[in-house]
């Protein structure tokens, strides 16, 4: 799809030299020229002539070949069936601000990332479920509206494996900037191997002592983690520690991340929908964090 839109781009470009050079070229004949001596009825004449070449004929020329153009451009862009390839729906809503990644098929759920397979179609599907978001991984081409209430589609493929970065792309508050999203093309085994670790994904073992009962009665009440709490107002956590970052790119997910993360998030990311825990020992968080770390398939 970025390399249709890149296409009309380019095809525009060139349209658009063309026509600057020929008027140009005209201007400059004009300048140049010596004056010829016309009658009242000639001056009309060759008036005429220009209205209807130059007012007429030539942008209705223009707008056929943009549109020869654009329409099959257009229809690439559109989510239509492509013949017997069935495209992975993959359903993504903006939240202020991370991003919640669904897969209803395995009935996956991740955070602020969202893995796909290379050369497949895959349909995204957007939503939002607070203000105005968009969707955009420009690499990928597209953009789409994230809209509360309404279900837009955008079709994207990419042509190999990678990493391809996203960024929201509608001002939604003081956070906007901080709403980035990990794209990732894999191969199709290491995507298919991605899914079937994360499908029966469940975990059993609480933190120890203090730190399991804060994580259930206060980040439970937010936070989903498979088989031990189940809220549903914050990124699942499930497969929290093999994700490269936190706070929808604010800084990296690693072992110091981690914990910078749950004593300063509200001045890595102010503003953020987290509460601050400045009433939980340190040590708690501590152990919090070691037990996060253990969330991954
Ligand atoms: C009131 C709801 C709420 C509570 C309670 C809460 N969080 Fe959060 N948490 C959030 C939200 C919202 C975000 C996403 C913030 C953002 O990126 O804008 C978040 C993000 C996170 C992240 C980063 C996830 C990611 O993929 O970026 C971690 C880790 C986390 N919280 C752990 C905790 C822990 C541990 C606790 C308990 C000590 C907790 N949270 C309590 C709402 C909550
Ligand atoms: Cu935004």
């Amino acid at each position: 799809m970025a390399r249709q839109v890149a296409n009309v781009w380019w095809g525009m470009f060139a349209f658009a030299t063309l026509v600057l050079v020929v008027v140009s070229a005209i201007w400059i004949y004009a300048l140049v020229r010596k004056p010829r001596q016309t009658s009242q009825e000639q001056a009309m004449r060759i008036n005429r002539w220009w209205i209807i070449g130059g007012g007429v004929v030539l942008p209705s020329v223009s707008i056929i070949v943009l549109l020869i153009f654009g329409i099959p451009t257009g229809r690439g862009m559109i989510p239509l069936p492509v013949d017997g390839e069935q495209p992975l729906k993959v359903e993504v809503t903006g939240h202020q601000w991370w991003w919640e990644v669904h897969y209803p098929d395995s009935g996956v759920t991740t955070a602020n990332q969202l893995i796909i397979p290379a050369g497949r179609l895959i349909d995204v599907h957007v939503t939002s479920a607070d203000v105005i978001h968009s969707f955009w991984v420009p690499r990928l081409g597209g953009k789409m509206d994230m809209l509360p209430g309404r279900t837009n589609v955008i079709r994207i493929e990419a042509g190999h494996a990678g990493i391809f970065h996203g960024q929201c792309s509608e001002f939604c508050g003081l956070q906007h900037t901080h709403m980035k999203l990990h794209v990732e093309a894999q191969t199709t085994a290491d995507f298919d191997a991605w899914i079937a670790a994360r499908e029966n994904l469940s975990f059993t073992q609480r933190a120890p002592g203090a730190a399991g009962q804060v994580f259930d009665e206060r980040c439970g009440q937010c936070h989903r983690v498979e088989g031990i709490t189940d809220g549903n107002r914050a990124p699942d956590l499930t497969d929290l520690a093999s994700r490269p970052s936190l706070g929808a790119g604010v800084i990296e997910n690693d072992h110091e991340g981690l914990r910078r993360w749950l004593r300063e998030h509200k001045s890595l990311k102010f503003g953020n929908g987290m509460p601050a825990h400045d009433d939980v020992p340190p040590e708690t968080l501590d152990q919090i964090a070691d037990w996060l770390e253990t969330l991954a398939p």
